[in-house]
């Protein structure tokens, strides 16, 4: 075939699935071509957008074998965590949507309801594949419906406490239900743990090595597939194991196990996947991937083969083509750093995401003063709670959605026994692309009511330096340090300091205080000065820790004729809510107005667009605030600012 028959044919077999019943009529050669076919479109679409494509390239065969074997949206195929489905998504047909995946109106980087019927789950937060699988099939038992039930659960989403919970249930349980483990060794860097200790012992099958070293050798310098891989990957076809077997560990559990199956070989799984569906009871099959497999930047890279670029990157070499910036994640990792150096008792916990939270900076100086608790939330802030009763402060560095999992334990395990952990929340408020389960709006609401837990919200690189250290310096509770995702916002000096509360901005006149929580610093002042323009006079204040609520914020209100809060989280039981309630308490009477997140579903976009979408820009909160300040002066009982200082 000529080059240019090539390049024409290329997607061929691609563009004819149009659902799961194309894929259940090819043949094995046409399988690889279109495995191939696969990668090579993941690879072009997710470089321009960003997204999972490490996830993805390493569970092509498995997704093709499932499709084959069972009878989606009537069975049900299940994506632990979910940021794995794209293949799915192709295959069921979305393969249109990729242009503008993760963007704006377009598909979601998740499995959703409102796309396909072929999607069921769609949090995104991992370990709850197998609880949904439970449920299921007990339902399915229930109403006497002969559906099957596949949950696909990495290694990495495995060393979360309910993938276990749900396995003893599901054990008991006795109904028919296949497992899934893609096991590619890794979460975001190489799980850890003991679970991945046995898994890999496994994994220890000589002949799967040298299968999967042989593909490695054979990919050629350019990082597409190339046709040589479609000949390896064909030539993959190999003795391994494939029956229901005894597994100790499983066993125990009372499930069945076949495996460890090439996963890279459709036919292997396949097979493993017809036995365990016929099987009827719970089965795991043990699938052995390899991360970003066939895409050499992926596969060779150390961090997290490519797991989840968040924009366009060059595919060549999966270098992201965006210009770096100094983002909060290095201004946070950079200072624990330095603190770290000073203080002996400071120590980092992260569940699985020590590149991502920057806690990596701090375990490649002191390995043995970070812990990788793999994904499990709540165990990390319980022992850190156990960390802390020995005598060291420890940061437990997880995104601010994830948190959300350990309410109890922060509340209970660390809280009441009134213990000096700090939890630091990066990505906190909206973050953009992962859409509606990835926002990090919750975090001032649920652990407002957390007593004795303070929590500071940072402005800019300065302040987030320095209330990391405030944070740390508390002896008698639990701190939190909550900084949004991105570049980190330009210095933003105060003019001077009440208490804990800065102020930003001030002018002559007192109409307006303006509190502009952590990264909204900014925002507030732009407002002031649009508002200015109107003649009013805006303070703009800083509070910096924003819960407890400051007195002196109280007393600012008192001393203005409305105020008027924004924050990045929802609003309900928020910064502003409780600001209310505070001035409620303190019989201060000015009328306040809450801006911020509705508690509500928001769909993925950029940040910019999500804050647009809910008028949280300078322009909207200006005219909201020109709008509410000259209502006032229309209402005849209002209060002027003197009358307003001389009655408090
Ligand atoms: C509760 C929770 N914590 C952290 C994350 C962030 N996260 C997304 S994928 C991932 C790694 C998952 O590893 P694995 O399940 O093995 O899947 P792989 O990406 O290796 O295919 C992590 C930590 C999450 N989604 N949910």
């Amino acid at each position: 075939m000529s080059v240019e028959e090539d390049t024409a044919n290329h997607g061929r077999l691609l563009r004819t699935v149009r659902g799961p019943q194309d894929v259940k009529r090819m043949s094995g050669e046409e399988l690889d071509v279109l495995a191939a076919e696969i990668r090579d479109f993941l690879i072009a679409k997710v470089s321009r957008t960003g997204g999972h494509v490490g996830p993805n390239l390493g569970v092509v065969e498995l997704t093709l074998a499932m499709h084959r074997v069972f009878d989606s949206p009537r069975d049900r195929l299940l994506f632990d965590t979910g940021h794995q489905s794209y293949v799915h998504k192709i295959l069921t047909g979305r393969q249109d949507g990729f242009d503008k995946l993760r963007q704006r109106g377009g598909l979601s980087g998740y499995p959703s309801q409102a796309e396909s019927e072929h999607d069921l789950i769609e949090n995104s937060h991992a370990s709850t594949a197998l609880s949904y699988a439970d449920g299921l099939a007990k339902a399915y038992a229930l109403r006497g419906e002969a559906r099957s039930v596949v949950a696909v659960v990495g290694d990495g989403a495995l060393t979360g406490g309910m993938c276990w919970e749900a396995l003893n249930n599901i054990a008991t349980a006795g109904n028919s239900l296949v497992i899934v483990v893609n096991d590619n060794g890794r979460s975001y860097s190489p799980t850890i743990g003991g679970l991945a200790d046995h898994l890999s012992s496994l994994r220890l099958n000589p002949g799967y090595e040298k299968v999967l070293d042989t593909v490695k050798d054979a990919l050629g310098s350019t990082p597409l597939v190339g046709k040589p891989m479609y000949e390896v990957l064909h030539a993959v076809k190999k003795g391994i194991k494939d029956a229901v077997a005894p597994q100790a560990m499983f066993e125990d559990l009372g499930i069945k196990y076949v495996g460890p199956v090439d996963g890279h070989d459709v036919t292997a799984v396949e097979a493993a996947l017809r036995a365990a569906k016929n099987f009827g009871g719970p089965v795991i099959v043990h699938a052995v991937t390899r991360k970003g497999y066939g895409y050499r930047p992926a596969e060779e890279d150390e961090a997290d083969c490519l797991h989840g670029p968040g924009s366009a990157f060059d595919v060549e070499t999966g270098a992201l083509l965006a210009a770096p910036s100094v983002k909060w994640t290095h201004v946070f990792a950079d200072e624990l750093l330095a603190i770290a150096d000073e203080r002996p008792d400071v120590v980092g916990i992260t569940a699985a995401m020590a590149e991502p939270t920057g806690i990596a900076k701090l375990a490649r100086k002191y390995p043995e003063r970070v812990y990788d608790v793999g994904i499990a939330e709540q165990h990390a802030a319980t022992s850190a709670a156990g960390l802390a009763l020995g005598g060291l402060h420890p940061v437990v560095a997880v995104y601010a959605t994830f948190l959300n999992r350990a309410f109890d334990q922060v509340l209970l395990d660390v809280a009441m026994h009134k213990l000096p952990v700090t939890f630091v929340l990066d990505r906190a408020g909206i973050t953009g692309p992962d859409g509606p389960s990835h926002y990090g709006i919750w975090d001032m609401s649920v652990f407002g009511v957390v007593p004795g837990l303070r929590i500071a919200a940072p402005r800019d690189a300065a302040t987030l330096r320095e209330e990391l250290r405030e944070a740390l310096a508390v002896d008698d509770g639990p701190t939190v340090v909550r900084f949004p995702t991105g570049a980190v916002a330009a210095d933003l000096p105060a003019l001077r300091r009440v208490g804990p509360v800065d102020v930003l901005a001030e002018s002559a006149r007192t109409d307006v205080l303006l509190v502009a929580v952590g990264s909204f610093g900014q925002l507030g002042m732009e407002v002031a000065a649009r508002v200015a323009e109107q003649g009013y006079g805006v303070t703009v204040v800083d509070p910096r820790w924003v819960r407890p609520v400051p007195a002196e914020l109280v007393d600012l209100a008192a001393r203005h004729r409305l105020v008027v809060s924004v924050e990045d989280g929802v609003r309900v039981g928020g910064v502003g809510d409780a600001l209310g309630q505070a001035m409620r308490d303190a019989d201060v009477r000015v009328p306040l107005k809450d801006l911020g997140v509705p508690a509500d579903w928001h769909p993925h976009g950029t940040r910019a667009q999500i804050l647009a979408d809910l008028g949280l820009t300078a322009q909207d909160v200006a005219r909201d605030v020109t709008g509410w300040i000259s209502g006032l002066d229309a209402t005849p009982d209002r209060l002027t600012a003197s009358d307003a200082a001389a009655q408090n």
